[in-house]
């Protein structure tokens, strides 16, 4: 045992009693016990250590294929009232669900370890930063964690002895049966309980589960905000650095554009782009009463396929060394991985994500799932701002909406105010992708990209937004939307994106300092072409201007999508929202 926590030991043993595993195991985080556990999953085959000379200390697991992506039709947020859980959110009273779930975990860890996981979301020490503890049968589970969490009994000593405030997170693999599978969170017990599941999102309980479900609850009431944002610092060659923060849906550009390379124009001139997050971040008023973010992870979980040396240097860097590969392909050749679009040199003697014989050359199947993942070290990654660790976070200058649109929305707009800011987070639509199973391409409503992730009532949730802003006033970082995805009539993609994303972010950042003027539409303000720097670029100025078009009538569609979307949140509906549907209305004409 590695802590005196009386609630920690009491909650333990009681899961010990339900669970019965064979043994329990307290993970204190040193290298020689992960050195263990490494070769006992190697031993029974759930890790493949890869090539040790290409990728020194990675491995390859493959989950079941019925098993590869969040579940957000078995997710749940169970509040004493069902109000509480709002529309968004699948509910369930949480008597209900505890007496449908225990059966499942009794007895569940006969045979197996329990893994006891303590971890801390955000630098150990900081103000910021939160504990939690996972109980788990997956030493998958303990590896990732490893990753991705400050884990160990370091995390223990900053909880204390007496405190309550952990999360509690249970997870069993059981039979990884999707029938029976449950991703349940008990905001009000500060709980999570997952079972039947070995797949990322669901079971390393800090990340969505922790992070920003049940963070989400408690900024509501702790006065801060945890959001699906990744953060990054813009270093001027005077050396001076900016931060933004960016929400995206899953699958839709964060760990790009958190790690992007500058370029060749801002390059020269002395500008660097240092990578804080890539996923989520934790955001709370400072003494200056600037809002500060910090990323409460300590290694990035990121979509494979699309990541190479020109998408995502930094990215493919970090994976090379310490990185465990989920549901890649599996190059037999010299034992690396290989997912689509890494190169045009697919391996022709490899395994497939499914685990069968796979010769990419030849085949029409994927050899990498879609949502296949790569779980790597921040310190890895050779961007990683020198503020990572920072205890007090980085202060936000501005904070970025966007989606995956293929008309509507431009390449990018600034918001009136920070009200209008959060209308425009709180109706951002995408279309859905791999992250999540079920129908990908579809546009749907995705709130400031937290539909899947907000812990509590919708309503609620922009009500918070709003009071933020009230409480930073003219502190308050500017808001802004932006949109890579637009596409011709062929459908390809119009703006170049990825490091290209550079030009835009510079915009944003002049529109904070007043910098440079922008023209008003009845959507937001938006740059003048000519002020979107597309030098050493192959599209010109009426590209530009093509990609800031905003149709009127497109958008008539728009406002009356977002009238039926807002209508199921009845009087959580703050006010200040409606008044703004209503404005865009009126500006529409
Ligand atoms: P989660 O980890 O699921 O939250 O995803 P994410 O938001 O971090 O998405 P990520 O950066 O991994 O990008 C997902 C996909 O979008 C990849 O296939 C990228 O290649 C693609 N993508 C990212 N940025 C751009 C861009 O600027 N333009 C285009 N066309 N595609 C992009
Ligand atoms: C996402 O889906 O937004 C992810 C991956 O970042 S997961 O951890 O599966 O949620
Ligand atoms: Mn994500």
């Amino acid at each position: 045992m590695l802590t005196n926590n009386q609630n920690v030991l009491k909650w333990v043993d009681e899961m010990v009693a339900l669970c019965k595993p064979d043994q329990v195991v307290w993970i204190d985080g040193s290298e020689a016990q992960l050195n263990e556990l490494r070769a006992q999953a190697t031993e029974t085959k759930e890790m493949i250590p890869l090539n040790q000379e290409k990728l020194p200390g990675c491995y390859l697991h493959r989950t079941d294929p019925t098993d590869v992506a969040r579940v957000e039709d078995r997710t749940f947020i169970c509040t004493r009232k069902e109000e509480d859980a709002g529309p968004i959110n699948n509910w369930c009273d949480p008597k209900e669900m505890y007496a449908k779930l225990t059966p499942m975990y009794d007895g569940v860890m006969k045979g197996r370890t329990m893994y006891v996981i303590p971890y801390s979301m955000g630098p150990i020490g900081s103000p910021l930063a939160k504990v939690g503890v996972e109980l788990t049968d997956s030493i998958y589970v303990v590896l990732n964690m490893d990753i991705m969490t400050r884990m160990g009994k370091d995390a223990f000593e900053n909880l204390g002895e007496t405190s309550n405030d952990f999360v509690r997170g249970l997870h069993s693999k059981a039979d990884i049966d999707p029938e029976k599978r449950y991703i349940v969170h008990f905001p009000e017990d500060n709980t999570i309980w997952s079972i039947n599941s070995g797949y990322g999102g669901n079971v390393l309980l800090g990340k969505k589960c922790f992070a920003l479900r049940i963070a989400s609850y408690q900024g509501k009431n702790e006065g801060w905000m945890a959001e699906h944002m990744l953060i990054l610092g813009i270093e001027n060659p005077q050396g001076e650095v900016k931060y933004i923060s960016a929400a995206f849906p899953s699958a839709c550009g964060k760990t790009n554009l958190a790690m992007l390379i500058p370029p060749e124009v801002y390059k020269k001139a002395g500008y660097k782009v240092w990578t804080v997050g890539d996923d989520i971040a934790w955001l709370k008023p400072g003494e200056d009463g600037r809002l500060y973010a910090i990323n409460p992870e300590n290694g990035f979980f990121g979509v494979a396929p699309g990541t190479n040396a020109k998408s995502n240097f930094n990215a493919l860097e970090s994976t090379k060394k310490n990185t465990i590969f989920t549901n890649v392909a599996h190059n037999m050749d010299d034992n690396t991985v290989w997912w689509e679009g890494l190169d045009k040199n697919p391996p022709e003697n490899a395994i497939d994500w499914k685990g069968n014989p796979w010769n990419g050359k030849e085949s029409t199947e994927k050899g990498a799932h879609p949502n296949s993942r790569f779980t790597a070290p921040a310190v890895n990654c050779p961007c990683i701002s020198p503020e990572f660790n920072n205890p007090q976070g980085v202060p936000i200058s501005a904070m970025i909406f966007g989606g995956r649109r293929a008309k509507t929305a431009p390449l990018v707009y600034q918001s009136f105010d920070w009200n209008h800011g959060v209308f425009v987070g709180s109706t951002m639509a995408s279309e859905t992708t791999a992250a999540a199973t079920g129908a990908v391409g579809v546009v749907r409503r995705d709130p400031m990209a937290m539909r899947p992730f907000c812990g509590y009532h919708m309503g609620d949730y922009f009500a918070h937004w709003i009071e933020m802003g009230e409480k930073l006033g003219d502190k308050a970082p500017k808001i802004f939307n932006v949109n890579w995805f637009r596409t011709d009539d062929e459908g390809h993609f119009i703006w170049p994106g990825f490091g290209d994303n550079m030009r835009v972010l510079m915009w944003i950042l002049d529109r904070c300092e007043n910098k440079v003027d922008a023209v008003e539409t009845p959507i937001g303000y938006e740059p003048k072409p000519e002020d979107i720097n597309i030098e050493g670029l192959d599209i010109d100025l009426d590209t530009v201007k093509g990609l800031l078009d905003v149709d009127k009538d497109l958008w008539r569609e728009e406002a009356a999508g977002i009238e039926e979307f807002y209508q199921q949140f009845g009087d959580r509906l703050p006010e200040e929202l409606s008044n703004q549907l209503k404005a865009l209305k009126e500006r529409l004409g």
